[in-house]
């Protein structure tokens, strides 16, 4: 069966029309708009909204997961096969999701657990010019347009991604459901950025050797030995400007 997929012109945040709304949207479904007033980031940081020239997106979903925490991981690797496919960009992914277009944010995601399901929202930027990133004081942010990707009509492009995020978390949540990250594991570590480069996080630094099949990122601190963190802000050294 075809999942719901909602289309509406401006919300406060699609994660809480989501929430709000779990009969329109049933065991798996989508809602999505090109304009949002109170777009949220996680650690109640806010998601710059750009007024029919970016997507915001969530799918709803009610069904017991064998590891819920890697769900933003496999969002990641949807939100990025989805992009591909659709507009030939080749995103690379910071572990845990965040996606990158030349080194820059084109993508966030933010998943949330609503109490016998989840609520997966993605945001990407598509038609926003460089300087709108400037202006709004986001200077490692960029879109499709601003990285290259030519999008002429915004509305055709967050139609036609929203559906295709639809179809592939239709596709792959089965399998996730019943097998967690570890099956994604070698996917995810073809497109992350962390892999090989120096990271630091809360309470070290080090260098970023693997994701393991808990969807943790493995890291080689010299002061402490090999570190697998799962929670927290992870720099990369050069991506976001981080040294
Ligand atoms: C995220 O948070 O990256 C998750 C963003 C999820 C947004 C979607 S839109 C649809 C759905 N409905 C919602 O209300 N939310 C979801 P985080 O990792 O905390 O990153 C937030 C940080 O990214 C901010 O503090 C800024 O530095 C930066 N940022 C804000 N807006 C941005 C944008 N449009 N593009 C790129 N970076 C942005």
């Amino acid at each position: 069966m075809t999942p719901p997929l909602i289309r509406l012109e401006t919300v406060d945040s699609t994660n809480a029309w989501a929430r709000q709304h779990p009969d329109q949207l049933g065991s798996l479904g989508a809602v999505y708009a090109t304009s949002q007033t109170a777009g949220r980031g996680r650690l109640g940081r806010s998601w710059q909204n750009a007024d029919g020239q970016a997507l915001y997106y969530s799918c709803a979903l009610h069904r017991p997961l064998a590891q819920p925490e890697t769900l933003p991981l496999l969002a990641s690797l949807v939100a990025a096969d989805a992009i591909a496919g659709q507009f030939g960009a080749d995103c690379a992914v910071k572990w845990p999701n965040d996606l990158l277009l030349a080194g820059k944010k084109l993508a966030g995601i933010l998943c949330e657990g609503t109490g016998g399901g989840w609520i997966i929202g993605i945001g990407v930027n598509l038609a926003q010019p460089a300087a709108f990133f400037a202006g709004a004081g986001l200077p490692h942010a960029t879109s499709l347009a601003a990285a290259g990707v030519p999008v002429p009509d915004p509305q055709a492009a967050a139609d036609r991604l929203a559906a295709a995020f639809t179809d592939l978390f239709a596709a792959r949540l089965p399998e996730f459901a019943r097998s967690g990250f570890a099956p994604l594991r070698q996917q995810y570590c073809t497109r992350c950025i962390n892999l090989g480069r120096r990271v630091s996080y809360q309470g070290g630094a080090g260098q970023a050797l693997d994701v393991d099949d808990d969807g943790r990122l493995v890291v080689r601190d010299g002061a402490s030995g090999e570190q697998r963190i799962f929670t927290g802000e992870v720099s990369v050294c050069g991506i976001y400007g981080a040294l």
